[in-house]
């Protein structure tokens, strides 16, 4: 095997390390190195514990050399640096990804194997690195693999939560939320950075100095300062190409406790300051798709964001004379809005701090941001009440101020704007309260705004964006999302990895697209029987998973239909919900039917004060305990909520789905990234034309995706016309008897009134098209009923899935966003 680690260091001259062998005897001479002089044990007494931390220090130091050398080439070569902004990175476990993207996963088995270890059962204790709620945070965790991946100098810059997203139980069928303490045992993937520290500040006043001769200046003194300081942990590329850097941000204390309170005997008061301090990186915020609002969310955003800058600019200047070229050497992505205060930040130093020109610095920071817009949700999109921005970032209200006379400006000289249209462009919303529109602050701030999916994309034109896109025809563009085949297909699949491999070689491992090169073989039967042992394999490994952590038996054999994600109305888990009632009651009527069994599974996490996201999690388990406690419908249907849904548990869910549940009200999901991890493993679709269902659709082939419902003009059409659900429910019994059903408290018989309201604003409203989608659903169901029959079939479509879903990489993603909107990367 050869080995690119241990390959090529650059030639500066400096003593390299000796070579590092990957044999197993090497890899286990290593192990058991690390496990006595760093951890402290003999092999005999080693607990699986202690064998993670051995393997995980042997894997870093593999890493680091590697790290280093790309370090330094992008420092030295001068190439152009990615900058990728985000609040989230929901990354998960990282040991699995570093020895397979290294190569290792055989010769690490086999070490482990010698001392009785199992390397399986060695990943699993590793802790879950969950910073980030869901989609938009593992996106940019699949874009940081994907960066380093096809050799792009990519940086992550975030916040290290103290505590990640948090754990759920589920308890008499309620979510329960408790802490995550992911950092409890120590992290060993992270280096602390004491001497990569920026003093960020908050609050305070700004004052005009006129120095005679001189033009005014303007001088921000804060109130309150902290800390920043950096962490950093190494992302591994495929084949140990490019190491970069994921840069997380800690709060700190300035003085860690006041020595005068101290001394005078105020013990607590000599500790407020410190805690305040590091109480800005102490928690994630919980919502999804959601404005928190809060002051502390703001304070976050400004901390991360002003230390990143600081740090991006520390860097070029180490280069270069000065910030003119910045936008040469640098590209900034901000993942949605939460870091947009970057662009009045980094106007305030290129200005206040490196004595730039008005206009000059808006050239440099126009041309240096991008900007991905994740969601048209109304209750999503930030903007701030100006008298909090004001009181926290006054110097940085006063630019947003003057960059949006110079917006408006603009668009009345140019383009003519009346009244109504500079309302709708302007930074300030001065609708109810008057508020800063970070949305617009982030477009009007970058050379590039991007939505996530061809039809979002086109609705960012026609609508939240409507205006600044007359303004700027050239400015949007679509990056349709993808993920990473490393993590989603090989790692958690590695039966179907193993599977394509045998059938067409393993090119399709470095260039994920000539997986296209399987889809001869979805005629061919020999091979669909292989391609449906892999998948009932691992169906055995979930039903497994499900048997011990939740005591219900599930048939390995029925249907896996499947939705994991984020409890929203917009998903519609409800719809799901009402459909396995109405399938629940129809078996009992009927018992004489074929019918094809099936187990439906959800999994996901409410937001703890989205109480309509709660009531969906509640009746999830409500009808799980009653459907599966019902001997009538015993080996036909089985609901199944399985608690605290996360990377990890994805990875083993995706593989051993049937069906995949993308069934949002169309127009309202961005993109979606479980719709492809699922399709790349095989499973179906059955899924509205929303997001990226719109162009997997194309990629699959009408045939070999199940799409339904109203489309997003019908959607937009009927909210018009505000139908509600009544008139439907009424001619429609199998809805109205599952809603009957679900109102009178047959799932809820210990509170009968629990679900009352739910099914009352289907009723009154249907704001989100459950009912009138109800009927398409149930026909499409009732089809991929039908096809299950014929095995032939269904799974020769799960091949063509498999075979087509190539494009979907986020490599072909990030290709995009380094050739048209970074212009930067190998081929740059
Ligand atoms: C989030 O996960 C997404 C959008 C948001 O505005 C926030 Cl705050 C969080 C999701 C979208 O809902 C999903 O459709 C998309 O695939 C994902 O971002 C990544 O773009």
């Amino acid at each position: 095997m050869t080995n690119e680690v241990d390959s090529a260091l650059d030639g500066t001259g400096a003593p390299t390390p000796a070579p590092r062998k990957n044999d197993p005897e090497t890899l286990a001479r290593q192990i058991v190195e690390k496990l006595t002089y760093s951890v402290g044990k003999t092999p005999a007494e080693a607990r699986r514990y202690d064998w993670l931390e051995a393997t995980t220090l042997v894997i870093r130091d593999r890493i680091i050399d590697q790290w280093m050398e790309s370090s330094q080439r992008a420092k030295t070569s001068g190439e152009k640096r990615v900058c990728y902004l985000s609040m989230e990175f929901l990354i998960g476990r990282l040991l699995r990804d570093a020895i397979n993207n290294l190569n290792l996963t055989e010769p690490i088995r086999e070490a482990l194997s010698r001392y009785g270890v199992d390397l399986d059962l060695v990943e699993l204790l590793e802790p879950d690195a969950a910073l980030g709620n869901g989609g938009l945070g593992r996106l940019a965790a699949c874009f940081m693999e994907s960066m380093a991946s096809t050799d792009i100098p990519g940086f992550g810059y975030g916040i290290r939560y103290v505590h990640g997203f948090f754990r759920q139980e589920i308890a008499d069928g309620a979510q329960v939320e408790l802490p995550e303490t992911w950092l409890a045992h120590g992290n060993p993937w992270e280096f602390e950075r004491r001497e990569l520290a920026y003093e960020i500040g908050f609050g305070g006043k700004v004052t005009t100095i006129q120095e005679p001769g001189r033009p005014a200046r303007q001088v921000w003194r804060p109130a309150e300062r902290v800390l920043a300081v950096a962490y950093d942990t190494p992302i591994v590329g495929w084949r140990g190409r490019r190491v970069n850097t994921l840069r997380l941000w800690s709060a700190q204390p300035l003085d860690p406790i006041l020595l005068d309170a101290f001394n005078s005997g105020d013990h607590i008061g000599a500790l407020v300051e410190s805690n305040k301090a590091e109480a800005i990186t102490r928690i994630l915020y919980p919502a999804d798709s959601h404005q928190a609002g809060q002051e502390l969310r703001l304070r976050q955003e400004y901390f991360f964001s002003s230390a990143s800058l600081q740090d991006i600019i520390r860097r070029h200047l180490h280069a270069n004379e000065n910030l003119s070229n910045l936008a040469d050497k640098f590209s900034i992505q901000l993942n949605d809005t939460h870091p947009a205060v970057s662009v009045a930040e980094l106007m305030r130093l290129l200005i206040d701090v490196h004595g730039h020109e008005w206009a000059e610095a808006w050239e440099i920071t126009r041309n240096t941001f991008s900007y991905t817009n994740h969601t048209l949700l109304p209750e999503a999109l930030e903007h701030w009440p100006i008298h909090l921005f004001e009181r926290l970032l006054p110097r940085q209200m006063q630019i947003i101020y003057a960059i949006n006379a110079g917006v408006i400006r603009e668009a009345a000289q140019e383009k003519g704007f009346d009244d109504s249209k500079i309302a709708a462009i302007s930074l300030i919303d001065e609708g109810n309260g008057r508020r800063v529109r970070m949305g617009q602050l982030a477009f009007v701030g970058s050379h590039a705004v991007n939505g996530v999916s061809a039809l979002h994309t086109e609705l960012m034109k026609e609508t939240v964006f409507h205006h600044l896109h007359l303004l700027y025809p050239d400015r949007i563009e679509n990056k349709t999302n993808g993920v990473t085949p490393r993590r989603w297909l090989m790692q958690a699949n590695p039966g179907l990895t193993d599977l394509v491999t045998d059938a067409i070689g393993p090119a399709f491992l470095d260039d994920i697209e000539k997986i296209a090169d399987l889809d001869p073989l979805a005629d061919d039967a020999a091979f669909r029987e292989r391609f449906a042992a892999v998948k009932r394999r691992n169906k055995e490994q979930l039903a497994n998973l499900i048997g011990e952590r939740m005591a219900t038996q599930v048939d390995p054999g029925a249907i896996f239909d499947i939705q994991v994600k984020r409890i929203h109305e917009y998903k519609r888990q409800f719809l799901n919900i009402i459909e396995a009632i109405a399938l629940y009651d129809q078996i009992r009527s009927h018992p004489e039917r074929d019918w094809t069994p099936r187990v439906k599974i959800f999994a996901g996490k409410a937001a703890p004060s989205y109480a309509q996201a709660k009531q969906i999690i509640h009746l999830a388990n409500d009808v799980a305990r009653t459907i599966n406690s019902d001997p009538a419908v015993r080996d036909l249907l089985k609901v199944v909520f399985i608690p605290n849904y996360n990377v990890s548990l994805a990875e083993i869910i995706m593989p051993a789905a049937d069906l995949s549940e993308q069934i949002s009200t169309a127009g309202l999901e961005a993109s979606g990234t479980g719709n492809m991890k699922f399709a790349m493993n095989g499973a179906l679709t059955i899924g509205t034309l929303d997001g990226a269902n719109v162009e997997m659709l194309e990629h699959v082939g009408e045939d070999n995706i199940f799409i339904f419902g109203l489309t997003a003009e019908e959607v937009a059409q009927r909210r018009r016309e505000a139908h509600s659900g009544r008139s439907i429910i009424a001619e429609l019994p199998l809805l109205r008897e599952a809603l009957d059903a679900i109102s009178s408290g047959v799932f809820s018989p210990e509170d009968p009134a629990r679900y009352h309201d739910l099914v009352s604003n289907l009723y009154n409203n249907d704001w989100w098209m459950t009912c009138a989608d109800f009927q398409a659903y149930w026909d499409t169901q009732r089809r991929l009923d039908a096809l299950w029959q014929d095995q032939d079939e269904w799974q020769a479509k799960a091949v063509h899935n498999t075979a087509r879903m190539g494009w979907f990489s986020s490599d072909r993603s990030i290709r995009e966003y380094a050739r048209d909107i970074w212009k930067a990367g190998p081929d740059a």
